[in-house]
């Protein structure tokens, strides 16, 4: 067979796989929905008004209808590649430091990748059909998701529970995930470069995106409901980590007391969460699955900077990226720092 027909194949095949894993009820759906070509897997579909994989899907469905929100929960939220892994650091080491001190020779974040400690509700705890047992996850729950905020659960919306959404600019947002892409894209679905990408990003189409729709939901929610949701952005975060730390440890109710801040711990917090500290971990270095089965989780500390996309992006591209932010954030009050 030659090789086109042989990679053809392939991509049947690995297609084929993917809908085979689904429920009836999914497969169904996916035949109703409009669809565009997939960044990893075959298509992306249009599921409530925002870009999945058939996989997502079927989980974002299970967690709407079986999940149901504490008071005490807090969910972080954002759309791939804007620092998730980060987060989740600096969220499950503020929000334990009572229990596990910073300084321990013992810290979780030694041996285990901030996406095992903080799970996904899509891609972990109601992935392929799984209900979690939650009698084993101690309160106060700590959650992620990639879901834009339209699409989390009522209990989520309605409970006291807390969510905070970490953004990052349009640029590296694109950038990090274009290179994580080109790492878990099957061979056989051919290559995706990078404009042909980035055309895809520009029309919306990527994973949870359109990316600005994914922002104002949450920008949004967060000007209406300061004590619900917390808006923080990446670069701030590189700027000045501690004064973000600050903040976001008074919004989960567990300020640091004055002893605390003289005594190191956000300067500890930040060292410990910090990109450099995290990809040298053996478990970041060598592990893998952190997040997919087949993931490497040394793909999620590449370069960690603000602006690295200066270093990818043609002045055009960039013309076309600012253009399209400037229309969709107009009259929105949000813009971000590019360097
Ligand atoms: P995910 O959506 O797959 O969970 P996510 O963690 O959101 O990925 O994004 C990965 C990006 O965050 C990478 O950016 P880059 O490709 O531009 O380098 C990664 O390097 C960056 N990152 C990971 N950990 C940290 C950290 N501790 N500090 C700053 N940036 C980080």
């Amino acid at each position: 067979m030659a090789i086109t027909e042989l990679n053809k194949s392939q991509s049947r095949n690995e297609a084929q796989g993917e809908q085979q894993q689904l429920s009836e009820e999914c497969q169904e759906l996916l035949n109703t929905l409009p669809k565009e070509r997939g960044w990893r897997t075959q298509h992306l579909y249009l599921f409530q008004g925002f870009w999945c994989q058939p996989k997502e899907i079927q989980a974002i469905m299970s967690v709407q209808r079986n999940f149901i929100a504490q008071d005490s929960d807090v969910v972080l939220a954002t759309i791939p590649k804007s620092g998730t892994t980060w987060l989740k650091a600096i969220a499950f080491t503020i929000m334990n430091r009572k229990n596990i001190p910073v300084k321990n020779d013992h810290h979780p974040l030694l041996t285990s990748n901030p996406h095992e400690l903080v799970p996904f509700l899509e891609y972990k705890l109601y992935a392929d059909n799984c209900i979690p047992d939650f009698s084993t996850i101690p309160c106060p729950r700590l959650l992620a998701t990639h879901m834009p905020f339209s699409a989390l659960p009522q209990s989520v919306k309605e409970s006291g529970c807390r969510v905070v959404y970490l953004a990052r600019n349009p640029f590296d947002t694109f950038v990090s995930i274009w290179h994580f892409m080109e790492k878990l894209r099957p061979e056989s679905f051919g290559c995706l470069s990078f404009e042909e990408a980035f055309d895809m990003y520009c029309s919306g189409v990527v994973g949870f995106g359109p990316y600005w729709d994914h922002l104002l939901g949450y920008w949004n929610e967060s000007l209406q409901r300061t004590q619900k949701v917390l808006f923080l952005k990446y670069e701030e975060m590189k700027e000045d980590t501690n004064s973000q730390l600050k903040k976001l440890a008074e919004f989960l109710g567990l300020p640091f007391s004055i002893e605390e801040e003289k005594g190191g711990v956000v300067d500890e917090i930040s060292r410990l969460c910090s990109f450099q500290t995290l990809k040298d971990m053996e478990v970041n270095k060598n592990g893998k699955g952190a997040i997919f089965a087949d993931s490497e989780n040394k793909d999620l500390f590449r370069k960690g900077v603000v602006g690295d996309w200066i270093n990818h992006m043609t002045p055009s591209m960039v013309d076309r990226l600012r253009n399209i932010m400037d229309k969709k954030l107009s009259g929105s009050n949000l813009s971000f720092q590019l360097l």
